[in-house]
């Protein structure tokens, strides 16, 4: 089921994908502990971290899109270097600064498409560790890696 789900998130539009994923986040959020975090080996991703809170709204935005879209940038190459938990810990803390005000947040009162939040809700209903392994699925290939993308 877990390929499906992962399918079904790759067939969404980058805004949906961006979308679904700050509403994952913002369910899931107070289940992840600094504790976790500091697990992740967050070092490797301090720098580009740092980089996209000192860079305007519109392009804290841009960074999002293109790593979505699976832009060619150096950001989105760097993200393709990290592993996967501090992919998954990237977008946590990128969560959790449009949460705080430090990064650009989504406009107020946005919905997602009806296909989004199907996928959201699929989920919503799977256990724990499968929504673990279903984040990470998703994460793992965004950015931008040319021997991938060379395969496609
Ligand atoms: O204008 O054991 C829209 C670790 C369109 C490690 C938009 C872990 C309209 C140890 C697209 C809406 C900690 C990794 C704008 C475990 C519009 C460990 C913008 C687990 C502006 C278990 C949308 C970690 C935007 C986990 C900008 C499970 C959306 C981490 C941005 C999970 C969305 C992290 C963001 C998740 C979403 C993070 C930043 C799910 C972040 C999600």
């Amino acid at each position: 089921a877990i390929p499906a789900i992962v399918e079904s998130f790759n067939q969404l539009s980058a805004e949906d994908q961006l979308a679904l994923l700050w509403f994952a986040y913002t369910e899931m959020g107070v289940t992840i502990t600094p504790a976790a975090m500091g697990a992740a080996n967050m070092v490797f991703a301090e720098k580009t971290l740092t980089q996209i809170k000192q860079m305007s709204a519109r392009e804290q935005t841009q960074v999002m899109c293109d790593l979505i879209n699976h832009a060619d940038t150096p950001i989105c190459r760097t993200y393709s270097s990290f592993g996967t938990n501090v992919k998954l810990g990237f977008w946590y803390q990128l969560g959790e600064w449009m949460k705080q005000g430090i990064v650009a947040p989504i406009p107020e009162g946005y919905k997602l498409s009806a296909q989004a939040s199907d996928v959201l809700q699929t989920i919503r209903q799977l256990e724990g560790g499968q929504q673990l392994t279903v984040l990470q699925n998703i994460v793992v290939n965004m950015g931008y890696a040319p021997t991938v993308s060379a395969q496609k």
